[in-house]
């Protein structure tokens, strides 16, 4: 059976942690549990104090088979970024402008040229989701759709088509890994945990999006003070995930709250956000289909 470990974001300190409080312990370097495997849900690096150290661990323990771990958006992005655009000499996949130099700063900083680029060919290894029979993994939104238009390996056409503006694979890469968003209607914005203005808003794709507003849509960490109609071609586009589907877990949004609360009784999100002072979420999985909040493990 498995641990489900949600954003880590250079946190290893609180990775050490959880990880002995699950009851992995280190062997050679590789931290194992005698009977359990993990599943790491994505977003590694471009946060916190430990960056290297945060990729060490959740490296060797997936290549030594005693973790699993899907691909998150920051993993994907920093491919992108490192990533030359054969198009245009001198440029990459993911512009080197301010913001986005901003973002993978500390990654850069922390972790010396030679091991960034062996992690970014391992990162290329990383699945967009799993689907382990009885329970499902990605980082951000499960929808099979979109699954259906990914195949193939992370190669450089594949970021080329899942990263470039006009892509083929922007949209059903991006509701993967960054989930769904709705844009709001004008005059209405509001400023995330990193005091960016937002005009567009997670929502709560795994709800069927019947008798919502903005307000209940709206996924929990961002409030949206408006009541006003999801707009249809919002509706139309709905792919809730099934009441009766097997439990799937997602990391990347940013929840708060003075403990973990399930979203759905087969949805997830194990984000607690650790690198914005909260705290590093797991779910110890036993093979139920109902979830459980007593399982949720974390460290505070
Ligand atoms: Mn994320």
């Amino acid at each position: 059976m498995v641990d489900l470990i949600g954003d880590i974001h250079g946190h290893a300190g609180a990775l050490r942690q959880l990880l002995g409080k699950l009851g992995y312990t280190p062997h050679a370097g590789v931290y194992r549990h005698p009977a359990r495997q993990a599943v790491f849900l994505g977003d590694f690096i471009d946060r916190g104090p430990e960056i290297r150290e945060t990729l060490a661990i959740v490296r060797c323990m997936i290549d030594s088979g005693a973790a699993l771990g899907v691909m998150g958006n920051h993993e994907l992005n920093a491919l992108a970024f490192h990533t030359p655009d054969p198009r245009h000499p001198g440029t990459y996949l993911r512009p080197h402008n301010e913001s986005n130099s901003r973002q993978h700063a500390e990654t850069m900083r922390q972790v010396p040229a030679g091991d960034l680029s062996s992690y970014l060919d391992w990162f290329r290894t990383l699945p967009m989701w799993l689907d382990l029979g009885g329970l499902r993994v990605v980082h951000a939104c499960w929808d099979e759709t979109c699954m259906a238009k990914i195949d193939g390996p992370v190669t450089d056409a594949f970021l080329q088509a899942a990263c470039v503006p006009g892509g083929s694979l922007i949209a059903p890469v991006e509701s993967l890994l960054k989930g769904k968003e709705l844009p709001l209607p004008p005059g209405l914005s509001f400023r995330d945990k990193d005091g960016h203005q937002r005009d567009t808003t997670r929502v709560k794709w795994y709800e069927p999006p019947d008798g919502h507003t903005l307000r209940t849509y709206a996924l929990a960490s961002e409030a949206i003070a408006s009541d006003a109609p999801l707009p249809a071609d919002v509706v139309r586009a709905a792919v809730p995930y099934p009441e009766d589907a097997r439990p799937v877990f997602v990391g990347h949004y940013w929840l708060s709250g003075p403990r973990p609360t399930l979203l759905r009784h087969n949805v997830a999100c194990l984000d607690w956000s650790v690198a914005k002072g909260g705290f590093l979420c797991a779910y110890r999985w036993d093979g139920e289909q109902v979830l459980d909040e007593e399982r949720f493990v974390w460290c505070d």
